[in-house]
């Protein structure tokens, strides 16, 4: 069967993918580029006398070569719609493992509006969270709870207090705090959840606390029904470690929830230039099953990524698609406030800015912590350059002194 038709233009029902393929020796980059199509569609690695023609309509085009770059159209009638780990075991199943091709990796996806309008997409999004916060137009000023595992609810509990009257708007669980002998999810959430109403009973503000509900299928449904019937706005899954279908379970309960998506483990398959797949994609499947927040990179700070894929990822889930509802991005990881007016400068402000480290670290402790990141925000939108407007505040300024020499 040909899989490759350089002449083939794709309709408006085609899913298109783009792959970055390298060939495996000897073999041409036409013969690797067909094998990603056929494996990924309805082929197999020989002809099979029980294909026919309607089934042979359904193959896969490789429509353009470009270098190492190919782009393959898949009609329509290849996917479920709606069933997410169905579309991933097509387009980026069994192709990464093939030794006709000595790397792989999907680079962009591109949904026909029929497959799109089978996704839900967030039920709360971006302007949903900034409703609930009450924040208009500066970033959210957010934490994770270090360290990260160890702390008990009680503890956790006291430390929120602090930051959130010091001006946080929204703490999350670490993502591998779920629920352990030293801190039992239920007994967390009471708690946790307790503080958050304390702070609107004081100070007026909703702010957001994003329990850990990552398990099981059916344990998360339950956790994901205990921060609701206890007056939750948010939960947090590991979107990659859970797996889609499990996101796609929960997103569907319409809870009316935020969904905070954290991505841990996406950098065994997203980092690597050759093979995988990049981050673009995770984002566009987690944007149409519902997710509300998604963590995206910083560009600074300590993990990998770079400006123009996590600006390309930033400007896709706040762009407008149909009636899907728009995502806020995360920026997290080795943030300290030091570094946030750059963050801000690079991703903009429609974004929730997470300082763990960059919190809990400060030399005066999380009132400081707190009101620093805070202060850096509000220099950043107010356009002050951070050392001035550290002149007058104590808590910047020595968070500045700390860190600003660690990028
Ligand atoms: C950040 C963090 C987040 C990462 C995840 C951590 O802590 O809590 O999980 O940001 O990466 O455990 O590393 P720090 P990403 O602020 O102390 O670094 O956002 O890139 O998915
Ligand atoms: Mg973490």
């Amino acid at each position: 069967m040909g899989y490759v038709d350089l002449s083939y233009r794709p309709g408006k029902n085609d899913l298109v993918c783009e792959f970055r393929v390298e060939p495996a020796n000897s073999i041409s980059i036409r013969k690797a580029a067909g094998a990603v199509a056929g494996e990924s569609s309805v082929g197999t690695w020989t002809d099979v006398n029980t294909s026919k023609p309607y089934i042979k309509r359904l193959a896969a085009k490789v429509f353009e070569i470009r270098g190492n770059c190919i782009r393959v159209a898949y009609p329509l009638e290849l996917f479920e719609p709606g069933n997410v780990p169905q579309i991933l075991s097509s387009i980026a199943g069994n192709i990464f493992g093939m030794k006709i091709v000595k790397n792989l990796r999907l680079e962009d996806i591109h949904f026909p509006k029929k497959l799109m309008k089978s996704f839900h997409g967030p039920e709360l999004g971006i302007s949903d969270i900034r409703k609930i916060t009450k924040i208009k137009n500066r970033p959210l000023a957010g934490t994770i709870y270090k360290p990260k595992l160890g702390l008990n609810p009680k503890e956790m509990a006291d430390l929120a207090y602090k930051i959130y009257s010091n001006g946080i708007d929204f703490s999350k669980d670490d993502e591998n705090l779920c629920s352990m002998k030293f801190n039992r999810f239920e007994d967390r959430v009471v708690k946790m959840l307790d503080v958050v109403d304390k702070i609107k009973t004081e100070h007026g503000r909703n702010v957001i606390y994003a329990p850990n509900i990552t398990a099981p299928a059916q344990k998360m449904l339950e956790r994901a029904q205990f921060v609701k019937d206890h007056g939750g706005k948010c939960i947090m899954i590991d979107i990659i470690t859970s797996g889609w279908s499990a996101l796609q379970f929960i997103r569907d309960q319409n809870f009316k929830m935020i969904i905070h998506a954290h991505r841990a483990s996406h950098a065994s398959f997203t980092r690597n230039k050759k093979q995988g797949i990049r981050m673009i994609v995770i984002a566009k499947m987690a944007r149409l099953i519902g997710v509300s927040s998604l963590h995206t990179g910083t560009v600074v700070g300590k993990l990998e990524g770079s400006k123009q894929d996590i600006s390309k990822i930033d400007n896709f889930l706040r762009s407008d698609l149909d009636r899907i509802k728009k995502v806020m991005p995360v920026a997290s990881g080795g943030l300290h406030p030091a570094l946030i007016p750059e963050v801000i400068k690079l991703l903009g402000k429609d974004l929730i800015i997470n300082c763990g480290g960059g919190l809990w670290g400060h030399p005066d402790g999380p009132e400081s912590g707190a009101k620093a990141i805070r202060q850096s925000i509000d220099a950043s939108v107010k356009k002050i350059p951070l050392k001035k407007y550290a002149q007058t505040r104590k808590e910047l300024r020595l968070a500045v002194e700390r860190w600003s020499a660690v990028k």
